[in-house]
């Protein structure tokens, strides 16, 4: 079958001397014209050839065992390489398996193309019961930036480049690509194809920022009193690095990372403020963002959390106009890509910049000191069962030694715990839940950023973030990954104590007790270990990181350790009838 395929490129018309091509080869052709090199999916009707041909073709396929899973890898791989990560599925099931993960792409501003093939068209409209028959183009819709249909092979070329632009261009997001079987198959003659395709030209322009805002935000950052820089995932989405730490420098501001943004500058600078969150957001006068939104994770920029109303004077720095004002009022809106919106400022501060006044930053910088220091001891502890933080201090050093291994990490404590924990050195290393908090996450991303980076990944999992994804260690083994996966298994969501008080079934949050994920490892040639304490867990970790092998490591947790929702608990509702 794939050899005939793969020949059909070659094929000539009998009638016309021609020489030949079809869909298949046009929409590979148009891939590769525009620079893509992997694609993650699973295979089946009607795109087994088509992932065979691109595979004889030099495209590197990453098939996943459910497309969910082959989704987040292609939406992380848009975030680390600022190209649309692009999944394939087949049709009905399989792009609804993979459409949580377009979401997910569009939500966190991720570059992402979910290339679907499809039922005929014929069929679908009159609703006759075609094989896997939907209407995926409105479904998807909704759930993403823009959604294309190809219908004829002299389409493909312009069809993919819209899917690139869309994704790639002014806020990065999900694209969705239907590809109706009937395609596949369409001949044309081959130097017509040729022509057909379209080479993206400046997919993503810069979105240079206008004088008069640069002006604005500098005048109020200079006024501030007590100014804070969020740094967000859109600045490490940028990969306008050095920029950004000339720019937090030269102001002497403290900076905050998010989750995704650690790294961006060392979570050990002076100026980070990481371990001082809520007095930095409850007391700072002047707040700069950067590539951050004022959504959940912000508490969107009033409330509690943000000291007294009317205390702050915000300044935002985002490619997307809509975004200022989507919360609070922005004093100073810089819209424009970040790497031409830092350079701008940067060359309007001039040669010299006033430090922000001594008892901010010190004020920032005792607070910092107190919290590391109660940290510090808790984090030595040589535990059995283990604790959070006993496992956690392990990785936090392991982590310092080898700063360019990517660390992956989803769970609630084992997320809210780890984040606070780990300091990351380096730029885009850290990849968690994003936006939405979504668990599953995990091995799609461990995979990505092993294939994307070449550098080893060490995926910090809870055991319930885990399951969401756990097959894909099969994945992992079969394309023999630099991936070591822990799982801090607590046998539950939060905790593995709940009890349920009127029954013999297992309370809703737990998990069978002292279960052995290691061996899920070992069944497919991969490196299981039980571990106990936080020595075993170190020695393992650092092997697996040596070795380069798929390791995973089950990682024995206290179940009565976590508490319930990780640092989120405060947004469970409450029962009415409870309160009474
Ligand atoms: O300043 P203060 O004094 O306040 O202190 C702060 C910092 O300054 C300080 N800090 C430090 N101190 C010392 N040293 C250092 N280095 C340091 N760094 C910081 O620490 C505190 C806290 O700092 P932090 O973390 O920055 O601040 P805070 O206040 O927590 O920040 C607020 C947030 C909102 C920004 C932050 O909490 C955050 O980013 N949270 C993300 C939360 C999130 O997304 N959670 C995931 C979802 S939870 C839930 O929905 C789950 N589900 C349901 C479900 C989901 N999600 N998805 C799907 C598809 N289906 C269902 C499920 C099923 S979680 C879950 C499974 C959970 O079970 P697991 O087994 O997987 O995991 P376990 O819980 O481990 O069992
Ligand atoms: P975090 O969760 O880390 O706070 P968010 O996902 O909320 O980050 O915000 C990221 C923001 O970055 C989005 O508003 C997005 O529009 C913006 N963004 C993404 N890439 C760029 C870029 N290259 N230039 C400017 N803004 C960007
Ligand atoms: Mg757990």
């Amino acid at each position: 079958m794939a050899e005939a395929a793969v020949k059909a490129k070659a094929a000539v018309s009998a009638d016309t001397d021609q020489e030949l091509t079809d869909g298949f080869h046009l929409i590979i052709d148009a891939l590769k014209l525009n620079g893509v090199k992997t694609i993650y999916g699973v295979p089946g009707i009607p795109i087994t050839d088509f992932g065979r041909m691109a595979q004889a073709e030099g495209i590197r396929m990453l098939s996943f065992r459910h497309e969910q899973n082959a989704g987040y890898a292609a939406a992380i791989a848009g975030f680390l390489t600022k190209q649309p990560g692009i999944c394939l599925t087949v049709s009905a099931p399989g792009f609804l398996n993979g459409l949580t993960a377009l979401a997910h792409a569009t939500t966190n501003c991720f570059p992402m193309i979910l290339i679907s093939g499809s039922s005929e068209r014929e069929v679908v409209d009159l609703q006759q019961g075609d094989y896997e028959e939907m209407d995926q183009l409105a479904i998807a819709k909704p759930l993403c930036k823009a959604a294309y249909r190809i219908l004829h092979a002299a389409d493909i070329g312009i069809g993919v480049a819209r899917a690139i632009r869309s994704a790639v261009s002014g806020r990065p997001g999900g694209v969705y690509l239907d590809l109706p079987a009937k395609l596949f198959g369409q001949i044309m003659n081959a130097d017509a194809g040729k022509k057909s395709l379209v080479k993206v030209i400046d997919a993503a322009p810069a979105q240079i920022p206008a004088p008069a805002a640069i002006k604005r935000a500098l005048d109020v950052l200079k006024s501030a009193k007590r100014p804070l820089i969020i740094l967000g995932k859109g600045a490490a989405y940028a990969q306008a690095d050095d920029a950004i730490r000339s720019f937090v420098e030269k102001s002497g501001v403290p900076f905050l990372p998010m989750s995704m943004a650690k790294g961006l500058l060392p979570d050990t600078h002076p100026q980070c403020a990481g371990a001082a969150r809520s007095t930095v957001l409850k007391d700072s006068d002047v707040v700069m963002m950067i590539g951050a939104r004022l959504n959940w994770l912000l508490s969107h920029g009033k409330g509690k959390n943000w000291g007294e109303p009317g205390s702050k004077k915000f300044i935002q720095i985002d490619i997307e106009p809509k975004e200022m004002d989507s919360n609070v009022e922005i004093v100073a809106p810089v819209v424009g890509d970040i790497a031409s919106c830092i350079d701008a400022l940067l060359a309007a501060m001039g040669g010299k910049w006033p430090a922000p006044p001594a008892d901010w930053v010190n004020a920032v910088k005792t607070k910092r000191e107190e919290n590391v220091a109660k940290m510090a001891p808790r984090l030595m502890n040589n535990n059995s069962p283990m604790d959070y933080h006993g496992a956690l201090g392990v990785l936090r050093t392991i982590v310092k030694e080898r700063p360019d291994a990517i660390l992956v990490n989803e769970g609630a404590n084992t997320l809210d715990l780890a984040r606070g924990v780990i300091d990351m050195y380096q730029p885009r290393k850290r990849l968690d839940v994003g936006t939405w908090g979504v668990m599953g996450v995990g091995m799609g991303q461990a995979i990505a950023a092993a294939i994307e980076t070449g550098k080893p990944v060490l995926a910090v999992e809870g055991d319930s973030a885990f399951g969401f994804c756990g097959m894909e260690v099969e994945t992992i083994c079969r394309y023999k990954l630099p991936v070591c996966v822990v799982i801090f298994n607590n046998n539950g969501i939060y905790r593995g104590t709940d009890v349920n008080p009127a029954g013999s079934d297992p309370a809703t949050t737990v998990f069978v007790a002292g279960a052995r994920y290691d061996k899920m490892m070992e069944a497919f040639g991969g490196v299981g270990v039980n571990a106990t304490s936080p020595d075993e867990l170190k020695r393992a970790v650092n092997t697996a990181m040596d070795s380069g092998k798929p390791t995973l490591i089950n990682a024995v947790i206290d179940p009565a350790a976590g508490s319930e929702s990780g640092r989120i608990g405060n947004l469970n509702p409450q029962s009415a009838l409870k309160k009474k």
